[in-house]
């Protein structure tokens, strides 16, 4: 994986409220290249995996429920410096912190439901790429 690759999925809450077409043009007007992308679910399975390292968390259960309940967007990112760029595009965590214009403050509706994931650093964007996509489906 390349070092100015990021992962994001659109979350179940955004994809429910009809924001996959805004945030993506929100991603493309911002720079970012679309390397892979998907229309799809996570399992519990699925979910308790990629967001093992929250598993002591006692939002974790929540988190699980959360997204599981409905289908996601998940999509790999590129452009210079992606995962700090993709972070400050999609804002704070909780999107009553979030600077305006960013993904969150516009789509989210609490720090649980925040309509975006980003990657936090480039060795996860790269595990979190090869969770959902093959070599293969990544252009
Ligand atoms: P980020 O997604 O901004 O990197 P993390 O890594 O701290 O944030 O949290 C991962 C995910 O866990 C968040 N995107 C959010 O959905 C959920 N989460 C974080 N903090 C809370 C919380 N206090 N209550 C419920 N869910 C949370």
């Amino acid at each position: 994986m390349h070092t100015n690759r990021t992962f994001t999925m659109i979350k179940p809450d955004a994809v429910e409220n009809g924001h996959i077409g805004a945030i993506l043009e929100k991603i493309n007007a911002a720079g970012f290249t679309i390397k892979a992308m998907k229309f799809t679910q996570l399992s519990q399975r699925d979910a308790e995996a990629f967001y093992a390292v929250h598993k002591e968390r006692p939002f974790f259960g929540e988190l699980v429920e959360f997204m599981t309940r409905g289908p996601i967007v998940a999509a790999v990112l590129e452009k210079e410096n992606a995962v700090a760029e993709f972070r400050t595009l999609i804002g704070a965590t909780n999107p009553e912190e979030a600077a305006e214009g960013t993904i969150r403050k516009l789509y989210a509706s609490s720090v649980g439901e925040n309509a975006v994931h980003g990657s936090d650093s480039d060795e996860n964007a790269a595990i979190e790429a090869a969770f959902h996509f093959s070599g293969r489906e990544i252009f």
